[in-house]
């Protein structure tokens, strides 16, 4: 049976009345979760900001304490919440729902860092040079923030942009992506139920124009987004443009390197999993594999043999390894960018669809790749992958940094010198050695060099830089 869901935007801890503009539907069943979504315009957007400025004195007034304790209440609730949660996600984005199940309690181990990290908000204090006088920094709030989120992760990548923002006492209007409203909602009524002062953190809902109107809205200083390139240009622009901080999370185009000397059940796992999981739609998925010449053909044919034993299918089974694209949108992208390439390289279509006419793509890959291709430079955000044979390992790292990416990249070998060797010279802000390209701690800066990314590092402790600003103070005694 299909239920109905009619979605709605949360300012200053009211629900709002609006328009419905758009519907999303079960990408694995088209019949199944059907949410109806609102759109909010700049006016919307406006009081949610308004109320977020509102709240930033309340919650200076409440102090580190409070904000500790509502983030522990969050990461708990989460955690308790789990099991609904993923199920929700798979429904919404097609995500399997053990992946969306440990999505959630990766968020819920990031409200929970950022629970301690809002108690460790430590400053500096020296002696200035002028005798007698002293230098105190501190990290304060920046004020309001902008969050505009994907729907490749609808709950944990909001959390690691919430989470902190909260931490470090600034207030938030956040705009998911329509693909995982419904799953933004309910992140939302978990954020409500922590005691906040009203105005903390306010939900709107929509498409492009929303979250630009967020980037132009002059009552919020700072923007974080993740998402695609060509977007994150955009709210580049916009949000520079009135001198507002802005902090952007892209793509990627990473790259593996297989070394002849490397564990071939560690290599194949590594990219099975990396470039195919979660259907390829993960920023930090591997799109280029880059195999020594000598144990190409070997490498290949175990990785095609640990491919056919996945699991394609519905998200909503526990068996499942690989669900649907997230929407019909998102599937016609992929097809359309994968007819492009269709001459770039030999296909080897490594499996099967359950076969419906659903968001379903079967993993891809295309072999013999020249380094010119568009495969070696764009992004396609599915599980396709082109594999590049090189003769050693001097012409895989040259492959894998011409690339004006540098999200994650990887590496299998048994070799020390080759392993120093990539963590010296790779271009990437996350290198992985005999690890898979996706698949990252909650505790460790996540970003990357050139294209990918823009701004201070997300995550961990590092993420203190974007939602801090810094205040230096000279004080002597009257
Ligand atoms: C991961 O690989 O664990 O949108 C996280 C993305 C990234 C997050 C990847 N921002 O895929």
């Amino acid at each position: 049976m299909s239920e109905t869901l009619i979605l709605s935007h949360r300012v200053a801890g009211q629900t709002i009345p609006a328009v419905i503009a758009m519907e999303q539907r079960n990408p694995a069943d088209r019949d199944d979760l059907i949410v109806h979504i609102p759109e909010a315009g700049a006016a919307t957007v406006a009081t949610a900001a308004k109320a977020a400025q509102d709240a930033l004195g309340p919650v200076a007034a409440a102090g580190i304490e409070a904000r500790s304790d509502a983030l522990n209440r969050i990461g708990r609730a989460i955690a308790n919440n789990a099991t609904e949660l993923a199920m929700l996600i798979a429904r919404e984005t097609g995500k399997t729902v053990r992946d969306a199940r440990g999505e959630a309690m990766r968020a819920s181990r990031i409200f929970e860092f950022f629970a301690g990290e809002a108690l460790r908000n430590a400053g500096e204090r020296f002696e200035s040079t002028r005798p007698g006088a002293m230098v105190e920094v501190m990290h304060s709030p920046v004020g309001v923030v902008g969050l505009i989120t994907p729907w490749n992760f609808p709950i944990a990548i909001p959390a690691w942009k919430i989470a902190p923002a909260l931490a470090f006492g600034n207030t938030v209007v956040w705009k998911p992506s329509e693909v995982s409203s419904a799953s933004a909602v309910a992140l939302m009524r978990i954020i409500a139920e922590a005691r906040m002062p009203a105005g903390s953190v306010n939900l709107v809902l929509g498409s492009g124009p929303t979250g630009q109107a967020i980037c132009a809205e002059r009552r919020i200083d700072a923007v974080s987004f993740t998402g695609s390139e060509g977007v994150g240009r955009c709210v580049r622009e916009i949000v520079a443009a009135r001198g507002a901080r802005v902090q952007l999370e892209m793509g990627g185009v990473n790259g593996f390197i297989v070394l002849a000397d490397a564990d071939l059940d560690i290599a194949v796992d590594c990219v099975a999993t990396g470039a195919f999981f979660a259907a390829g739609q993960r920023c930090t998925a591997t799109s280029r594999i880059i195999v020594e010449d000598g144990i190409a053909d070997a490498f290949l044919s175990a990785l095609h043999s640990r491919v056919q034993q996945f699991a394609i299918g519905d998200p909503r089974l526990e068996k499942t390894d690989i669900g649907p694209l997230a929407s019909p949108l998102q599937k016609q992208r992929v097809s359309q960018q994968v007819s492009a390439v269709r001459n770039e390289g030999r296909v080897a279509a490594f499996g099967t669809v359950p076969d419906d006419d659903d968001c379903y793509f079967a993993p891809t890959l295309f072999d013999h790749v020249g380094a010119d291709s568009l495969l070696a430079q764009e992004e396609i955000f599915g599980p396709v992958a082109g594999m590049f044979r090189v003769r050693d390992f001097d012409a895989a790292m040259a492959l894998l940094n011409n690339s004006r990416h540098g999200l994650s990249a990887g590496l299998c070998t048994s070799s020390l010198k080759h392993a120093e060797a990539f963590k010296r010279d790779a271009r990437a802000g996350m290198l992985m050695v005999n690890l898979p390209t996706a698949g990252v701690d909650h505790h460790a800066p996540f970003g990357g060099m050139g294209s990918s990314s823009y701004g201070p590092r997300e995550q961990g402790r590092a993420a203190r830089a974007f939602y801090t600003t810094m205040r230096t103070t000279y004080q002597r005694p009257a």
